[in-house]
């Protein structure tokens, strides 16, 4: 039997929008005049202003790269230290402050394999791959399936071009992306009650869309390796457990996969995972959620606004369990 923990994310609405809240820089400041902000706290915050980059990354010279304009935010982009300090990465601790556990992970050589329902099996080196595909720069929302959501510029490449890379059998229907596990680098991985490693998949035809995107970088740099070095997925029409970080494996297969959270807790995190006010978490609202660096909660829109992209791949599923 699984022993269930209670922590990180599945800590109730309230306590996350606490946790979003310190991060807010005016209510830090009035903190630290009226003394009232905790040293543990402080500790955490401090962090915010160490660099924790990936600026030496072999394939730092590509960056930043061009922007593709049809990607337009309806906010402010969030200010560069709070996605690169706040940090969901289970790997390296189920806290948000992992971003100096995470510089221990070794992205130099980073051997990538597709494998599966292929027309030939491929190992090569996510940096030699990076260097062969589009590179473009794109600004995307991103909602935490918590209730916080952030506003950031990636860099990376369509994921269709990965898929014309891999060659899938027109019988594959799932893409399986698996995450690096390895416990010398990973101090997460002592969590034994965790199914390592984390594993997400997509249908071939959401993999295909234009949303999809392999992310390598982050406001105009490479990837930090706390937000997925070196290559992750970034699908912002989902909850963000769907953006699998540090990706090893990619395999193609006709069943589908039961990904990471959803064989933790399946009556709350599933395969589909779509964003949807209406659909509320079973211990908490997804009607409106807190923007990273503010006050303000603001609404959840349907597909966290990106419906004109991805509603039709979902026209003929309506029986299945798609948001959550
Ligand atoms: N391998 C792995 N990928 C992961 C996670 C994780 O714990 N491990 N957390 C997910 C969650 S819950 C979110 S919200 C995003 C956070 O990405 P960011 O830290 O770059 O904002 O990564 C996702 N990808
Ligand atoms: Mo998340």
């Amino acid at each position: 039997m699984l022993i269930k923990s209670k922590r990180g994310w599945e800590i109730p609405e309230s306590q996350v929008a606490d946790e979003a809240t310190f991060l807010n820089r005016r209510q830090l400041m009035k903190g630290l005049a009226a003394g009232s902000i905790l040293a543990p706290m402080a500790g955490f915050l401090g962090s915010g202003t160490r660099a924790f980059g990936a600026d030496n990354a072999p394939t730092a010279d590509l960056y930043p790269a061009t922007r593709n304009e049809k990607f337009v935010l309806d906010r402010p982009i969030t200010e560069e230290k709070l996605p690169l300090n706040y940090v969901n990465f289970y790997e390296f601790g189920s806290s948000k402050n992992v971003a100096g556990p995470a510089q221990s992970l070794n992205i130099q050589p980073w051997q990538l394999k597709f494998d599966g329902m292929v027309e030939k099996e491929i190992t090569i080196d996510a940096h030699d791959l990076i260097r062969k595909m589009p590179l473009e720069e794109r600004l995307y929302r991103h909602r935490c399936v918590e209730a916080w959501s952030m506003a950031v510029p990636w860099t990376g490449f369509p994921m269709r071009a990965l898929l014309d890379f891999a060659k899938p059998l027109s019988s594959a229907k799932y893409v399986v992306m698996e995450t690096l596990a390895d416990k010398k680098t990973m101090p997460g991985l002592s969590a034994f009650w965790y199914p390592w490693p984390y594993i997400e998949g997509l249908t071939i035809d959401e993999a295909s869309n234009d949303l999809a995107f392999i992310g390598t970088g982050i406001y105009g740099k490479p990837m930090p390796k706390q937000n997925g070095a070196p290559i992750r997925l970034v699908t912002p029409w989902k909850y963000g457990f769907k953006s699998i970080k540090s990706i090893v494996r990619f395999t193609f297969t006709d069943e589908r996969p039961k990904s990471f959270w959803e064989e933790i807790q399946g009556s709350e995190y599933g395969f589909w995972a779509n964003v949807n006010p209406e659909v509320p978490h079973p211990r908490w609202s997804q009607a409106t959620e807190r923007v990273l660096g503010t006050d303000e909660r603001v609404p959840t829109q349907i597909f966290n606004g990106y419906g004109e992209f991805v509603a039709d791949l979902y026209k003929n599923k309506k029986g299945e369990k798609l948001f959550m």
